[in-house]
């Protein structure tokens, strides 16, 4: 650890010079956390002519960018080779690294802790390790989801325990990650970035780096309003998703079609917007990132009455399933679930990803499971249950195969996610209870062995 003494130079930092290194790609970019939005920034940081130094404490994942191999699905090892090839690129375990970088970006996982509260270790970790390495004329962005305040309270002071001082040593930012996987129709390049800073010359720099990275870098007055804006877009979502949720299980016990009433209101060509029932809420953002919010507003004494209740509905979704499934079984099949065969259609939180964060089908499986029927699941993105944090008794779980036989072989298949290849028509033929959360089963018209749920 460099001494504060030490680390403090008298001379000032070469501003121009250090905004013009950024500004015109020549700066070396560091990323701390390879993952679904580091990895995606490491290209795009590269393909602008940056060095990229990717840093992650994971040596398996830097071993296998270092020889060219992917691990995400969706980032070919191609592009990784490119990379390698054009040079500018290096992947690293090693912290003394940083002090190469003329720019740093924290991308690291911000989830919650049991108790459903902000968990920045991996944050507040990162931090560390660049302030280890801190030097003048750095920038430093932190990109992770967080409540507003975490760079001025949080970040800002482990980084000026160094001595150096933020705004004339060091330069910070805040620039909410947007990666959205498995969107085929926008790249990290053609997402506007929103761009906070508290300083006029950490602006400059983040903007000037952004502002080449994408092709809209969108200031915003601070650090606090950009982290306020990521939390806002996904708030959005979430009480609009539990909106729909609630108004489906309204509709359902009128016997009104949801599904066919949002198709109707989205003919309103202004003022609306469609959102879609579904079993629940997963990922690593929407079930997450409004209770950073709710927590953060406590320390003000505020409320955040629709965040807690959008909560509230879409974690009560799977249960409202099973009811579903319960009660279809019953009056069809005169069978309850113990002792019954259930196969699970979709694992993944959404479609077309092969992502189980917080999937409320792994909330099904295992209430299935404890209501005492026998379950299997198929999903073609999913061969395997990977380890997961609170469902790992269920790691090494292979997804079965579709077939005639086996379809009938089941009492009722739940379709929790609607990924696209599955041969539907083949479990509409042959299976004899269909449980629908996603309403595919629309596709091959009014079938009576259908029941939306
Ligand atoms: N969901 C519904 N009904 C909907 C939309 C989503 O039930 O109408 C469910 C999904 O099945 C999933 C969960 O909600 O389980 C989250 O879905 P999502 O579409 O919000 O997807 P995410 O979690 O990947 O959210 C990301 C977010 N991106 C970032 O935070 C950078 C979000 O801001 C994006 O708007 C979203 O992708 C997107 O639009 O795809």
């Amino acid at each position: 650890m460099i001494t504060t003494s030490l680390r403090r130079t008298n001379a000032p930092v070469d501003f121009p010079a250090l905004l013009e290194n950024i500004g015109s790609g020549k700066a070396t970019i560091a990323i701390m956390g390879i993952g679904y939005v580091g990895f995606p920034l490491a290209l795009a940081t590269h393909a602008q002519g940056y060095n990229v130094i990717a840093y992650d404490v994971d040596e398996e994942k830097v071993a296998k960018l270092n020889a060219g191999k992917s691990y995400l699905r969706g980032i070919g090892d191609d592009k990784i080779e490119k990379m390698l090839s054009a040079g500018r690129f290096h992947a690293t375990a090693d912290a003394s690294a940083l002090k190469n970088a003329d720019a740093i970006v924290i991308c690291v996982p911000t989830p919650l802790t049991k108790n459903r509260e902000p968990d920045l270790r991996f944050v507040e970790a990162t931090v560390a390790t660049i302030a280890s390495q801190l030097r003048p004329g750095q920038l430093i962005v932190l990109e992770s989801t967080t409540y507003p305040g975490t760079t001025v309270e949080r970040v800002k002071p482990m980084l000026e325990e160094t001595g150096l001082r933020c705004g004339e040593d060091f330069f910070l930012a805040f620039s909410p990650e947007r990666e959205d996987p498995g969107n085929g129709f926008f790249s990290t390049y053609s997402i506007p970035k929103i761009v906070g800073a508290d300083d006029k010359k950490s602006r400059t720099l983040a903007l000037a780096l952004y502002g080449r990275v994408v092709f809209s870098a969108v200031p915003v007055s601070s650090t606090a309003a950009a982290e306020a804006t990521k939390l806002v877009e996904n708030i959005f979502r979430s009480v609009n998703i539990a909106l729909v949720n609630e108004i489906k299980m309204v509709f359902t016990a009128m016997g009104i079609d949801v599904w066919e009433v949002i198709e109707a209101a989205k003919t309103k060509p202004f003022g609306f917007m469609p959102f879609y029932p579904g079993p629940g809420v997963g990922g690593h953002c929407i079930p997450v990132d409004p209770f950073y919010l709710t927590w953060k507003s406590r320390e003000y004494g505020m409320p955040t009455h629709f965040i807690e209740l959008a909560g509230q509905i879409n974690a009560s979704m799977p249960d409202y399933v099973i009811s579903r499934l319960r009660e279809a079984m019953d009056k069809r099949l005169r069978k309850g679930l113990n002792g019954s065969r259930i196969l699970l259609l979709g694992l993944a939180y959404k479609k077309d990803v092969d992502d189980l964060r917080e999937s409320p089908s792994l909330v099904i499986y295992e209430k299935l499971k404890e209501a005492g029927a026998a379950v299997d699941y198929h999903d073609p993105f999913i061969p395997s249950i990977p380890h997961t944090r609170e469902h790992d008794h269920l790691a090494g779980t292979a997804s079965v195969a579709l077939s005639a036989k086996s379809l009938r072989g089941y009492d009722a298949v739940a379709i929790a996610t609607g990924h696209s290849g599955v041969d539907y028509a083949l479990v509409c033929k042959h299976a004899g209870l269909i449980i629908d959360t996603r309403n595919v089963m629309v596709q091959f018209g009014a079938q009576p062995h259908v029941v939306q749920a």
